[in-house]
């Protein structure tokens, strides 16, 4: 039988995956050349199987298959990437397994020095960078000419750089009908087509915290805008022929030039297309730059969300993140926004910082506080627990602290919000009150009542936790009450369980 196969697998999430699962895009876009020149591509997204993944996985293994790809993000992914791979192995050990993703991004050394179960990683964008793997491996020619390919070779890894620039993929090279069936993605219970999709690409501003500048340190321009005329005829090409009604857009910002996002609601309006909005890259300074005039506008052009990152409250910290903006610039943005209801402006934060003290984290507490105040239609979503990245300012200071990244699997399974991370920086309070602001940011803002309606089981329970633990848990949050937070242990189990099983994710 000819070997021509590629199988290609979105794993496992952790947590937030069970509130959240967007098709899997990285897959459509790492196999769009793949497809356009014929290959035979399967995509199988273990999301939908948590259960029965083990037998489906083997269904799929056929003597035909050559390459498995896994597309993959850190934290919980990568302990199921690495079953994957031992499953695939066990098969057949002539199939070459290929991590992509966000982690084979970041830390590709991490899977090769580690026996995962992986002979390749693409790192960076992986479309053109898979397509011409799969040449090489076909004819057998080491890949040691593909920018973003890292392997091993006498027991050396061996890593070609990125390319510097961005790969743009045109939206019909993406191939969209290898996903059979579009009705199994969503988010919480809603029940609306959403496709998500890259209205620009990069991003200019230079948080210290965030991978970005690294990875687009040498590219020419920071960020670069898709034409008006092909996001808009992307978004008609998806209410036609996949009857989208929701378009998510995933870029790091979309606000960095305000008329780029007029000119898509604009255009939206002409074409009198029936979709909701969402943005998850939001900035307070553009937020600041909004008129009343321009957030009406993304309001009726269907907006419902966006994702704005506050990051801390403590100018402190903001200062230290390089984000030129104040706590004020925030409450400000924030009372603007508020104005606008039909918008849910949900906002991230980031905790657990070198040279964060006790106080700066009350700060935070505080202006949670005060968000909710002023915007009770805001979300607050589980602030991130800093973990630091290689290449980026923030990390040298970790470092100084005497960090090292995760060495073994279970320290990189961890890499989650709601895993244990506690670094030399944290000290004992300040763990304690980190709890606190992670437990508390499911409640703080009501949320659960205002955008969960409980017609599943496992959104029925959070309602009723809601209703009976609410209130105290929000009685601590206002008073700052971090001590004797036994239930934190409840909610790690209850997580991890969950994670393990996937009984909520099916
Ligand atoms: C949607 C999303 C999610 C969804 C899950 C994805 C889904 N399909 O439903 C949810 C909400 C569950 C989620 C959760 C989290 N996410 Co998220 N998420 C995203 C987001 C916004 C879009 C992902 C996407 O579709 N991208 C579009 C595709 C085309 O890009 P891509 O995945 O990078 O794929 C390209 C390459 O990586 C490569 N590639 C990818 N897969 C493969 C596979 C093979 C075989 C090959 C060869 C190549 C390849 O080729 C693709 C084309 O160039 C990204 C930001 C972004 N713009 O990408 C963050 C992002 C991936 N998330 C991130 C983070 C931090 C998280 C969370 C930790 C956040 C949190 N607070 O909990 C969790 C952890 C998840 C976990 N451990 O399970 C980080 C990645 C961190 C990391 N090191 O993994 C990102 C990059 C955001 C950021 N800039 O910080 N996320």
């Amino acid at each position: 039988m000819k070997h021509n196969k590629i199988l290609l697998i979105y794993p496992k999430t952790g947590f937030s995956g069970n509130f959240t699962k967007h098709l899997p895009l990285s897959l459509l876009y790492a196999s769009s050349l793949l497809v356009k020149n014929g290959f035979d591509v399967e995509i199988f997204d273990i999301r939908l199987y948590v259960n029965s993944w083990e037998q489906e996985l083997k269904k799929r293994l056929t003597d035909d298959i050559f390459i498995v790809g896994i597309s993959v993000m850190s934290g919980k992914p990568i302990l199921n990437a690495m079953e994957i791979g031992r499953a695939v192995k066990e098969f057949n050990p002539q199939i070459k397994v290929v991590w992509g993703g966000p982690h084979a991004t970041f830390y590709p050394e991490s899977i090769l020095s580690n026996d995962w179960y992986c002979d390749y990683v693409i790192s960076g964008y992986g479309n053109k960078a898979f397509y011409e793997l799969v040449l090489c491996l076909i004819d057998n020619i080491p890949p040691d000419k593909i920018n973003g390919v890292s392997f091993k070779k006498d027991n050396k890894i061996i890593t070609i750089p990125n390319e510097k620039t961005f790969e743009f993929i045109d939206y019909k090279d993406i191939p969209y009908h290898l996903i059979k069936d579009y009705s199994v993605y969503g988010q919480l219970e809603y029940n609306q087509r959403i496709f998500s999709m890259y209205s620009a690409m990069g991003c200019p501003y230079n948080c210290a915290f965030c991978a970005s500048p690294a990875f687009y340190k040498d590219f020419g321009k920071k960020w670069v805008t898709i034409s008006i005329n092909q996001i808009v005829d992307h978004i008609e090409y998806l209410i036609n022929n996949y009857n989208a009604d929701y378009i998510y857009f995933i870029d790091d910002d979309s606000f960095v030039n305000l008329s780029h996002v007029e000119g898509i609601i604009d255009e939206i309006n002409n074409r009198k297309l029936k979709v909701k909005l969402g943005f998850r890259g939001a900035r307070i300074n553009e937020i600041k730059k909004m008129s009343d005039a321009f957030i009406n506008k993304l309001a009726l052009a269907g907006t419902d969300i966006l994702h704005i990152g506050a990051e801390n409250g403590s100018n402190k910290m903001l200062s230290l993140f390089n984000k030129n903006f104040t706590v004020d610039d925030i409450i400000e943005s924030n009372i603007k926004l508020a104005r606008h209801p039909e918008i849910k402006t949900a906002y991230n934060f980031i905790i657990g910082i070198p040279t964060e003290t006790l106080e700066d984290l009350n700060d935070t507490r505080r202006l949670i506080l005060r968000l909710v105040k002023d915007n009770p239609n805001c979300i607050i979503f589980t602030p991130n627990t800093y973990r630091p990245l290689p290449g980026t300012e923030l990390f040298k200071t970790a470092s100084q602290f005497g960090y090292t990244p995760p060495a073994t699997m279970s320290e990189w399974i961890n890499v989650e919000v709601e895993g244990n991370f506690t670094p030399s920086w944290i000290s004992k309070k300040a763990k304690k009150l980190s709890r606190l602001l992670i437990i508390g940011s499911y409640f703080v803002d009501k949320k659960v009542k205002r955008i969960v309606s409980g017609k599943t089981f496992f959104y029925k329970i959070i309602r009723l936790l809601d209703t009976l633990y609410g209130p105290i848990i929000r009685f601590r949050y206002k008073h700052g009450i971090y001590q004797g937070l036994i239930e934190f242990y409840f909610y790690q189990y209850f997580v991890d369980k969950m994670a393990k099983t996937g009984k909520i994710n099916s």
